[in-house]
């Protein structure tokens, strides 16, 4: 008898596990569903911060770049500068000590310092097709290789239920290990991140994962998305150019520094200093 083994995302819990099991998971699985990430407290201001931007939204793609675009997805709203527009995602998602803990963990080995790559809501709205599957660490082709270092770790948040109807992201666990990153996943490789809100599903930048589809009539599926990268590769978002001054000056050194208020510096470990302003840190409030 031919047994056919369906794909499975692991289900730890902040509650009962530690950031080692964590870590053991994503090693082996290249992703690892985490319920009890924030708080029901925690997710209802996220909620209320978020939800005026998120109603304004448009849905669907705004820019002329069909690769964009073609990744977007047409039934999906997205923004960021959530650190502007959120104190709570600055304060408990930003920083999250889970997520700095794998970074710490993962990222650390490779890099003096690492920063954000973005925090990105992304809500996918009833009708939404499912996203074509990618890798994120794709954004840097050289970095995302069966051989290279890992550059990313990311994190999809449930800021609602995550169910299968409604667009839970599709994940192919143990993805990030496969030999040939040219090779298109099967369906039966395929599994989704169903969670409940309060959820984060912790992912490689390696695996291979997309949005799923919204079947339903009339449900949004609210993800947010915070990923953090080598601090001497370029990220997707310019975290620092997105909030004002007045905000920045508020934050923490960390949350500064995760914004890219800082210059990359690993003279200590034979590499150079980037991302400076006259030599030294970018600073918040810059005097001209
Ligand atoms: O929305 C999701 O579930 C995943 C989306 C995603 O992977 C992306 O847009 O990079």
């Amino acid at each position: 008898m031919n047994i056919v083994h369906a794909p499975v995302l692991q289900v730890l819990d902040t509650k009962h596990n530690s950031l080692a099991e964590i870590l053991e998971v994503l090693a082996q699985d290249g992703g690892v569903i985490v319920h009890n990430m924030l708080s029901p407290q925690i997710v209802a201001n996220l909620r209320n911060e978020l939800d005026p931007t998120s109603e304004a939204a448009a849905v669907g793609p705004k820019s002329e770049n069909k690769n964009v675009n073609y990744f977007w997805g047409q039934q999906t709203k997205r923004f960021t500068r959530l650190a502007q527009r959120s104190q709570t995602f600055a304060d408990e998602v930003l920083i999250h000590p889970i997520l700095t803990g794998v970074a710490d963990e993962l990222l650390k080995p490779h890099c003096a310092s690492y920063w954000m790559n973005t925090g990105q809501m992304m809500i996918v709205m009833p009708g939404g097709a499912p996203q074509y599957m990618h890798r994120d660490s794709d954004d840097w082709p050289a970095m995302c290789t069966p051989t290279s270092p890992l550059c990313q770790i990311s994190c999809m948040f449930a800021l609602s239920d995550f169910t299968a109807e409604n667009g839970a992201t599709r994940v192919v666990p143990g993805s990030h290990a496969w030999s040939d990153y040219s090779r298109q996943a099967t369906e039966d490789e395929i599994t989704q991140a169903v969670m409940p809100a309060g959820s984060g599903m912790i992912y490689l930048g390696k695996t291979l994962h997309s949005a799923g589809a919204n079947k339903t009539e009339s449900e949004a599926r609210y993800g947010m998305h915070l990923s953090y990268v080598l601090g001497w590769l370029t990220p997707e978002e310019a975290g620092c150019l997105g909030v004002t001054e007045d905000r920045a000056k508020t934050f923490t050194k960390q949350q500064q520094q995760l914004l890219g208020y800082r210059c990359y510096d690993a003279s200590d470990i034979n590499g150079g200093r980037l991302w400076t302003v006259d030599y030294e840190d970018v600073p918040v409030g810059l005097k001209w």
